[in-house]
């Protein structure tokens, strides 16, 4: 009982420290004004929509370099938090939770590591809303070079231990490939946008998206594909098992609200009966 009671004691003294310091931060104009954009990802072989990215935009939802440019590097780390809470905040405000779709918030490596309080209070600030964690994904960008692979690991498994799932962004375009699936044993991969944009023109950037794939399959690994911009790329991920897919032709991000994706499935539904039919008749 003590315990509890202290820990109670514990976290909401530390919130209030960080919610002093976030406070103090805007006074000064250290953290910009900022708001979020929602991107579906959709599996486009249920038809449904399996979760949104939160993506910063300035306030009058303008490109999220508007915004970043202006962070100090100082508050660097209250930015990267106060993005996650505003984006947890908002999805709460729009009935993301009346679906059944995830939410899934970004989180610098490096901020996570060396102020790991940051993100705990993240999980918190979701439980005091009502957000459930088994809902949300955090979606760390690969960056060994930056980060050391067992600080991470041990990081990534306090939170999934909690329910939460992880996901390692921008998968392919670190120095560590597929080892790292091995060492960080992430939930989900979101496969690189430039290798997405490449494989139903560019047969090598296939053949190494398809191993790719293999290994996160027999690992149990869920993919996403990020930057799909055409039905022939839609197809090709399809062809090698990636349902779960996102980008400007299912939808792009919408400022401060969830898109809509009844008419992006229909669209789904057409170009696959077509192509079933192309590939039949050929
Ligand atoms: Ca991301």
């Amino acid at each position: 009982m003590q315990e509890v009671e202290y820990g109670v004691w514990a976290r909401n003294v530390e919130r209030g420290l960080r919610a002093k310091a976030e406070a103090a931060a805007r006074g000064r104009g250290a953290i910009p004004k900022f708001s979020m954009a929602f991107q579906p990802i959709v599996n486009v072989e249920t038809q449904e929509v399996f979760a949104y990215e939160s993506l910063v935009r300035s306030p009058n939802g303008e490109a999220a370099g508007r915004v970043l440019n202006r962070v100090p590097l100082k508050s660097f780390h209250l930015f990267d938090k106060a993005c996650r809470s505003k984006g947890i905040e908002l999805a709460m405000r729009l009935g993301l939770v009346d679906t059944s779709a995830s939410l899934t918030v970004n989180v610098n490596p490096v901020a996570a590591v060396e102020a790991n309080s940051h993100l705990s209070l993240t999980c918190c600030e979701a439980v005091d809303v009502g957000f459930p964690l088994d809902r949300l994904i955090l979606e760390f960008v690969e960056d060994a070079q930056l980060c050391d692979p067992g600080a991470m690991r041990q990081l990534m498994s306090e939170y999934q231990k909690m329910g939460v799932r992880i996901a390692i962004d921008d998968f392919g375009t670190g120095y560590s490939g597929l080892s790292l699936l091995a060492n960080l044993q992430p939930d989900i991969v979101k496969l690189d946008m430039t290798m997405v944009s490449k494989i139903d023109t560019d047969r090598a950037t296939a053949v190494v998206l398809n191993a790719m794939v293999a290994a996160c399959m027999e690992l149990g690994v869920e993919v996403i594909a990020e930057g799909v911009e055409r039905p022939s790329i839609m197809h090709a991920l399809t062809d090698i098992g990636v349902v779960l897919q996102q980008g400007y032709l299912f939808a792009r991000p919408e400022f401060e609200a969830l898109p809509k994706v009844e008419k992006t499935f229909r669209y789904i539904q057409h170009a696959k009966t077509k192509h079933h039919l192309v590939a039949q008749a050929s």
